[in-house]
């Protein structure tokens, strides 16, 4: 059992893995350095040939892998080390989903992406300080959860399955549930919402479509039960009054039936920041490999070697250390 352990901990620590959490994807070099839009970050995780992130190089190597995690996690919620949905994988590959994880705003690789990147894969950004592998999508602390969803949601579900997740007004059944959770079809933010609406974003630089992307996200992780206590619901009130899976199906049942809704397999359960699918495949591995003690040397009492000999008492030294004293009958 003890080397299992030792086995498994060195076997994380070559998957780049310095924390608590065990994460078993592999950290790269950028490949896209010939790329002026992707030239200036230095790190690079591909998470299940369909999820690309890029880091600065000042960005740690734990926090790189926890994002890179997080969207494992989101991707493939059953850890077998293949994407759940495989529409969304298809679809993720095809629109090359990207995140990108910078130092911080306005830096030199900031700067780069934007004036230079033309693709549709980037559905959202990562900061360095919003980062925090210990509290895997805690509000206020971890914003990996949320934007790695609204990426893998605005690549992936909303392509895949537009009837169910398209974001224009009148388009979905995710902008017809909004349109009840806010009290009305605003394609602007109004100047106040109605007292019923328990969806009341109110930044004026969100248009409807970047507030149908929050309102999956606050749905998806309500149901995932992470926004559950009172020091988050209370942070979130002013924009989202729903903290708990109850209160979601109680309170906005469209949206509860919409993403509960099997066919479209969408991430209900909180990641933990571990993602190690190849962890069975190890123990199976060791235990097979255990080897069987076996005799390493034979020897006489006075501790010398010497051969089997009928009648006479010899010690034999096992390869896992232990001795035994043995006499071999003389019929023998
Ligand atoms: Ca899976
Ligand atoms: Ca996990």
């Amino acid at each position: 059992m003890k080397s299992f352990i030792l086995l498994l901990a060195s076997s994380l620590t070559m998957s780049g893995c310095f924390a608590q959490n065990t994460v078993c994807l592999t950290l790269e070099e950028n490949p896209y350095l010939d790329d002026p839009a992707l030239s200036e970050f230095s790190k690079y995780v591909q998470v299940l040939g369909c999820f690309e992130l890029l880091a600065e190089s000042s960005i740690s190597d734990e926090k790189v892998l926890h994002a890179a995690a997080v969207a494992a996690e989101l991707l493939d919620q059953n850890e077998d080390g293949v994407v759940d949905d495989q529409s969304v994988a298809y679809a993720l590959a095809s629109g090359q989903a990207l995140m990108p994880i910078f130092e911080e705003e306005g830096s030199i690789a900031e700067e780069m992406l934007f004036e230079n990147y033309e693709g549709d894969g980037i559905g959202a950004v990562l900061y360095s300080d919003e980062i925090n592998p210990n509290q895997p999508g805690y509000w206020g602390e971890d914003a990996t959860v949320e934007e790695v969803l609204h990426t893998i949601n605005a690549v992936g579900h909303v392509s895949v399955y537009p009837n169910a997740f398209s974001l224009s007004p009148g388009s979905s059944l995710l902008s017809a549930a909004m349109d009840v959770a806010r009290g009305g079809q605003y394609l602007s933010v109004p100047d106040m919402y109605p007292k019923e609406a328990w969806y009341h974003y109110d930044d004026w630089t969100c248009d409807y479509e970047c507030m149908a992307i929050e309102y999956l996200y606050w749905a998806l992780v309500t149901k995932m039960g992470i926004l559950d206590d009172p020091q988050t619901a209370s942070g979130i009130a002013d924009e989202w009054e729903l903290y708990s899976a109850e209160l979601l199906a109680e309170t906005d049942s469209l949206m509860d039936q919409l993403i509960s809704n099997t066919q479209f397999m969408l991430p209900l359960v909180a990641p933990d920041g571990n993602y190690c699918p190849q962890a069975v495949g190890i123990s199976q591995e060791f235990e097979s490999a255990v080897p069987v003690p076996h005799v390493v040397r034979v020897v006489d009492l006075m501790g010398r070697d010497a051969e089997p000999s009928p009648g006479m008492l010899r010690i034999h030294i096992y390869s896992d250390g232990h001795v035994k004293k043995q006499v071999i009958s003389p019929e023998q």
